[in-house]
């Protein structure tokens, strides 16, 4: 008895000197819903770095990659519940969190000039204003949002034309509007996470995903694919959400250490994902030259546009007024 007395005594000291000698420590824990090594893993390793280092070591980052902490849908969830502080989060996710970012989904919403994706995305008023105040009502903050490159069928068997995805099961994220999206272009949508998605081609259970090249590669969907298709639909975009009363609880100082640590990333993770995609492109070929790579021509890419045309009402029919405000905002901001 006295010995665990003593004992627990000891080790209230420890602790209280542990407390004591960190009073100001804190450990945040950032989830990816991506494996090591991609575009999420690089910007989640440079904001530890950054903000590391911004505070003198005051705050740690735990970064989680995809799979430790559950599914994607998983992570937004525990991030409004204040489980974790800060994940990534694809538009499409945020279906039952928030409608109107599903707008996202829509395909050829976003310029084929990526200056000028990459200024709407980093400082549109419709997305940090009028998304950002409908995530907050979420206990959700939204702090930044980035492209992570082109988004390519991956198939086994050449689409060239809306008539070719006949009785063709695409994967697509579990996102209402991305099914709308695929069903749009003539194929047949099968929702399914992001870790089944080999296994399902591999066994034939699909016919084909959609992804960046990055994600293509180290996936390794590339290996049980015959056909790479580039459609110029879609950039995959993903956001950094945050705790919002989490967030609200933290000094201004520190609130401010992060805004400004986020905000001095966007040119480093643009490039990234750019040398990322690049790179991996290189890769895939390497490893497998057989693969068959077609580039969409003008005509053919019209064909697509022209189907999917009926997903903005969709859209509209989905989140009422204020889902159409943001549609036409948006359109303008990616059409400068
Ligand atoms: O296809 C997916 O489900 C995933 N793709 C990427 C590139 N990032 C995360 C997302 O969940």
């Amino acid at each position: 008895m006295k010995h665990s007395y003593r004992y627990l005594t000891s080790t209230a000291l420890i602790a209280a000197s542990f407390f004591a000698s960190n009073a100001y420590a804190e450990t945040w824990k950032f989830a990816l819903e991506e494996v090591k090594g991609s575009v999420q893993d690089a910007y989640a390793q440079e904001f530890k770095k950054r903000i590391e280092s911004a505070t003198d070591g005051d705050v740690t980052v735990e970064v989680y990659p995809y799979g430790t902490l559950g599914q994607s849908e998983d992570l937004t969830e525990l991030t409004a519940n204040g489980i974790i502080q800060f994940t990534n989060a694809s538009p499409g996710i945020f279906g039952s969190f928030v409608p109107e970012m599903q707008v996202f989904s829509i395909p050829y919403l976003l310029s084929q000039d990526n200056e000028v994706n990459k200024k709407v995305l980093s400082s549109s008023p419709t997305i940090y204003d009028t998304l950002g105040g409908k995530l907050e009502q979420k206990n959700l903050k939204l702090l930044t949002m980035y492209p992570e490159g082109e988004m390519v069928w991956t198939t086994n068997r050449e689409i060239r034309s809306p008539e070719d995805f006949d009785n063709f099961k695409m994967r697509v994220m579990a996102s209402p509007m991305l099914v709308e999206a695929y069903k749009s272009f003539g194929a047949d949508p099968t929702p399914l996470p992001y870790s089944e998605v080999y296994g399902a081609l591999q066994l034939k259970m699909i016919d084909g995903q959609v992804n960046p090249v990055f994600a293509i590669e180290e996936m390794k969907f590339y290996e049980v694919s015959d056909y790479m298709i580039w459609a110029g639909q879609q950039q995959f975009t993903t956001t950094v959400i945050t705790n919002n009363n989490w967030f609200n609880t933290l000094s201004a100082e520190r609130q401010q250490q992060v805004e400004k640590v986020i905000a001095g990333m966007n040119d480093f993770i643009f490039d990234k994902q750019a040398e990322f995609n690049q790179a991996r492109l290189e890769q895939i070929k390497q490893a497998k030259p057989e693969m068959q790579m077609i580039q969409l021509d003008n005509a053919e890419r019209a064909a697509f546009k022209q189907a999917s045309m009926t997903m903005r009402d969709k859209y509209v029919e989905l989140t009422g007024k204020s889902g159409k405000a943001v549609l036409e905002s948006l359109d303008q901001e990616f059409s400068q």
